[in-house]
């Protein structure tokens, strides 16, 4: 693990209990990434929220994006995947998946609730919705049809496109004796996964995937694209996806949560 991993060197968030990893301290600059926009900061009752994160990391650029929208205030704990600091024992204690992203959640105002840790985005979002009902992401329970649009949409990519193009999945297949270009497996199942996306929301999109607020779908979607246009994905072949993530970069949560704007990202990628 490099020795930059979580150099942190002021007042600690975390209670005692946790793995060492999380028992870190915050410095200024943490702090300031902090975003702290509106609702559960102001009570003193409100869990503390720490995000395992990479900055290219779409599953953790989702709750980036999912926390900004909702304005829930969190630190960020950067965990380098290029150098392998995910696949350390001190990571593992985190996150048993040895992945991105990890949201540890806090009580340090009660003495009776425990503090846990979710290792899935898709898990982290969805407890996200259920403490917090600022900025929905599924469409409401009256839209039955929509909301199971809306998640659909999110599982092409977080099912059917993101495990495949994962890190640990492209250095397989790069590796030697195996040696499949990875790029093109990536662009493969992405705009695999692209067109399937764009056949539905062609008929659904409004301003977003899905009608006309943000929805699940693009918490997923954008960061994909992201993740897309790296490896030569052409949006312009994806007309609705092009169109809807060209709206939703206009979104302040969402530019916060750009792989370019990470604490974590190399100062020559800004
Ligand atoms: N299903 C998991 C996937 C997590 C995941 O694969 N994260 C990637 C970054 S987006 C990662 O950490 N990859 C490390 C690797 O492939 O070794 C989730 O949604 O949280």
């Amino acid at each position: 693990m490099s020795s930059t991993y979580l150099n942190y060197p002021s007042s600690t968030l975390v209670s005692p209990g946790q793995p060492d990893i999380v028992r870190r301290t915050i410095d200024s600059e943490s702090v300031r990434n902090m975003h702290s926009m509106t609702a559960m900061s102001s009570s003193s009752s409100s869990p503390k929220f720490t995000l395992y994160t990479y900055f290219r990391s779409s599953c953790s650029a989702r709750l980036r994006i999912a926390l900004n929208l909702k304005g829930i205030p969190y630190v960020s704990r950067t965990v380098n995947l290029l150098k392998d600091e995910h696949l350390t024992a001190e990571h593992s204690a985190i996150n048993p998946s040895n992945t991105v992203p990890a949201l540890v959640v806090e009580f340090p105002a009660s003495k009776k609730a425990r503090g846990f840790t979710i290792t899935q985005s898709l898990a982290a979002l969805e407890y996200l919705e259920e403490i917090d009902a600022s900025h929905p992401l599924p469409p409401p329970v009256s839209d039955p049809e929509a909301r199971a649009t809306v998640r659909t949409l999110a599982d092409i990519i977080a099912c059917d496109v993101q495990p495949v193009t994962n890190l640990k999945v492209l250095k397989w297949v790069g590796k030697p004796g195996v040696h499949i270009d990875r790029e093109k497996w990536a662009r493969t199942f992405i705009m695999d996964g692209f067109r399937a996306y764009e056949a539905i929301a062609a008929s659904t999109a409004g301003k977003f995937s899905v009608g006309d607020q943000i929805t699940l779908a693009d918490v997923c979607l954008i960061p994909a694209a992201w993740g897309a246009e790296r490896v030569g994905v052409k949006l312009s072949a994806f007309p609705t996806i092009e169109r809807v993530v060209k709206r939703l970069e206009k979104e302040d949560a969402v530019k916060n949560a750009h792989w370019r704007a990470q604490e974590d990202t190399p100062v020559g990628l800004r």
